[in-house]
């Protein structure tokens, strides 16, 4: 029995813990009763069906009325105690999420481990089989409805033995976890192996088969009888070794339509990620430019995926790099529904000991790619069983801005940061807007401090925490920067590895000369010699010297403020003492980077600051 320490609320309000209920509206009447006690002006809830996740709030003589579809009256009411509680305006007229599917894929194995997690083990597996404490998945139902996520994968994209058996002989167990979230209006998803019918039994798992294909009805027919609400399959295939449909020399169309057939009389998604690429590369062949490989498979294949197919991308072309251009498959799939996908576990990003508020990231990205390109939203989760969930009590906001982009993606990062910071901790006005400036500087700060302007892939590839500048350089990943004595970075204009062509014609433009190129993402489209000149007319190497000085400062800086700020006791003490590791890892990031530079460049830092550690 996985029994964790009940938690803290998160940006829930924990002295209104509804009473359990047994459906969505009843949830929504639960949670105004638990806020609303005592009140003296109180909501009222109406249920129309036809409203589906929508609601409207609007005022009434003695408070509010609330009126929405089952999921959407359970939304309303956390929208309004939201609005109360943050001290922000309530949403007038009907509020619909932009997207259907607003997805948390969990890296969580059947062990009880997480792959890239960074706040302790599963909340829900443990041993090999499903173990829980039923109060927490409660609670977890309540944060996840109270930003409007509704789709839950319950386990690990790289689908281990144990992991099977969940829509086999633990689809019981599976079926029990989902009645514990629907009264929250989370519906459940797995992933599957693509080899599956071969383990049990089948001589091929070739999506063309008709044996395989009937194998996957008869096995989805069974999961709706016992998940009528399920969301569907999510797939990793033919990736990083995983199995897929090329075994066969089918296309990923053709092993996705399969699958999706399987799941269409259930009305079910097929989620295929397009995480694709050689990952046993020759280092010493430059021909081969990892970033242009997903558009490579998929471009050629827009319009053959059925209706119920999503195909899921990263939001940049390599992977969850703290800076990385947006994906050019966004651009080149306008007949397929596509699914943005980022990652809340800081896998690159600082492993949640590192600060990296999310949200001003997001921002640009979507704007790049066109939230009208998008049919669904996936984010890899950051949650475990620590008491504060997420290990850095700040990862929560990353969770919480989520939700709150994938139901309105046009959210503007300072409001959802201030939104969330208040409600969590309620500070003083000016200890907030510290917080919320620390919180929105903070992904700026993480890329000055580590791998310099979009050149990606310098850290530690054992864990992928810290410094190793030549860590990946000649593995078989794919991933170079190419340093030598001269230059640094790889060309991926049309005269170099072709990347840019990718592009619609004004990123392409955007992207295709140094001189008007983005200077964060100069070193990713560019190969240039260390005396570059900047445009504020420094040399390209004295700017990384700059940045990895400043970035490290800027740690220091961001220690001295929170150390200001009233949190509550238990949080104060995770947060500084994360926050003196940060400022550790900075300084080394700082040395390692420069120093590297420095030994190929032999140029010393012009403000005579030492470099040789
Ligand atoms: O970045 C890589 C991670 C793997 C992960 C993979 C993926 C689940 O290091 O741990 O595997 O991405 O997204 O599939």
């Amino acid at each position: 029995m996985n029994t964790a320490p009940l938690c803290h609320p998160a940006w829930l309000s924990a002295e209104a813990l509804p009473a359990p209920a047994s459906t969505p509206a009843a949830n929504a009447q639960a949670e105004a009763d638990a806020f609303f006690r005592g009140a003296q002006r109180r909501p009222s809830l109406t249920l129309d069906a036809s409203l589906g996740e929508g609601y409207r709030i609007d005022p009434t003589p003695d408070g509010w009325s609330v009126t929405g579809g089952e999921a959407g009256l359970l939304y309303g009411v956390h929208a309004l105690i939201r609005a109360l509680r943050s001290k922000s305006d309530i949403p007038g007229g009907l509020q619909k999420p932009r997207y259907p599917l607003r997805m948390l894929n969990c890296w969580d194995n059947m062990d009880g481990t997480i792959e890239r997690g960074y706040a302790g083990r599963s909340l829900w597996f443990e041993g090999g089989e499903f173990s829980y404490d039923p109060e927490r998945i409660r609670r977890l139902g309540r944060m996840l409805a109270s930003v409007g996520i509704n789709v839950l994968c319950v386990n690990n994209v790289n689908v281990h033995a144990a992991a099977r058996e969940l829509i086999g002989s633990r689809l019981p167990e599976l079926a029990a976890f989902a009645d514990l979230l629907r009264p929250f209006a989370v519906r459940l998803m797995v992933s599957i192996d693509f080899s599956m019918p071969m383990q049990e039994g089948l001589p091929t798992a070739d999506p063309l088969n008709p044996a395989v294909a009937a194998w996957w009805a008869e096995r989805v027919k069974t999961v709706y009888e016992a998940i009528p609400d399920f969301a569907g399959f999510l797939v990793k295939a033919d990736s990083e070794h995983r199995p897929g449909p090329n075994t066969y020399g089918r296309t990923h169309a053709e092993g996705a339509n399969m699958l999706a057939r399987a799941l269409a009389p259930c009305s079910g998604v097929l989620v295929w990620r397009a995480f694709v690429y050689n990952c046993m590369q020759d280092w010493r062949d430059a021909s081969i430019d990892r970033p242009c490989a997903a558009y490579n498979v998929y471009q050629p294949l827009d319009g053959q995926f059925d209706p119920n197919v999503i195909l899921q991308v990263k939001y940049g072309p390599y992977d969850f790099q703290p800076e990385e251009p947006v994906s050019p498959l966004f651009f080149a799939m306008p007949r397929t529904r596509v699914a943005l996908e980022v990652q809340l576990a800081q896998e690159y990003t600082g492993q949640q000991i590192d600060i990296f508020a999310m949200p001003p990231v997001w921002r640009p990205m979507i704007d790049d790619i066109g939230a009208e390109r998008l049919a669904a939203v996936a984010a890899v989760s950051n949650l475990g069983r620590d008491a504060n969930w997420t290990g850095h009590p700040f990862a929560q906001l990353n969770l919480y801005a989520f939700g709150r982009f994938a139901w309105s993606p046009d959210a503007e990062p300072e409001r959802v940061i201030r939104e969330w910071a208040r409600l969590t901790y309620a500070l003083p006005a000016r200890q907030e807007d510290a917080l919320v400036r620390l919180l929105m500087e903070s992904h700026a700060v993480y890329r000055r401090y580590t791998s310099p302007l979009g050149l990606c892939w310098m850290v530690s590839p054992n864990h992928h925490y810290g410094p190793s500048p030549y860590g990946y350089e000649f593995m078989a990943w794919g991933t170079y920067n190419r340093a030598n004595r001269y230059a640094v970075g790889i060309d991926r204009t049309a005269g170099g590895t072709g990347y840019v062509t990718q592009y619609p014609e004004a990123l392409r433009r955007r992207y295709e000369r140094p001189e008007t190129c983005p200077e964060e993402l100069l070193l990713f489209f560019h190969r240039l010699p260390y005396g570059w000149r900047m445009r504020d007319g420094r040399t390209l190497i004295q700017r990384i010297y700059d940045d990895h000085f400043l970035g490290a400062e800027e740690t220091e800086a961001m220690r001295r403020t929170l150390e200001e700020l009233d949190f509550p006791a238990e949080d104060r003490q995770v947060i500084l003492e994360r926050m003196d590791r940060q400022v550790e890892d900075a300084r080394e990031w700082r040395d390692v980077v420069n120093t590297f530079f420095f030994r190929f460049s032999g140029e010393p830092d012009a403000d005579g600051r030492k470099i040789y550690p």
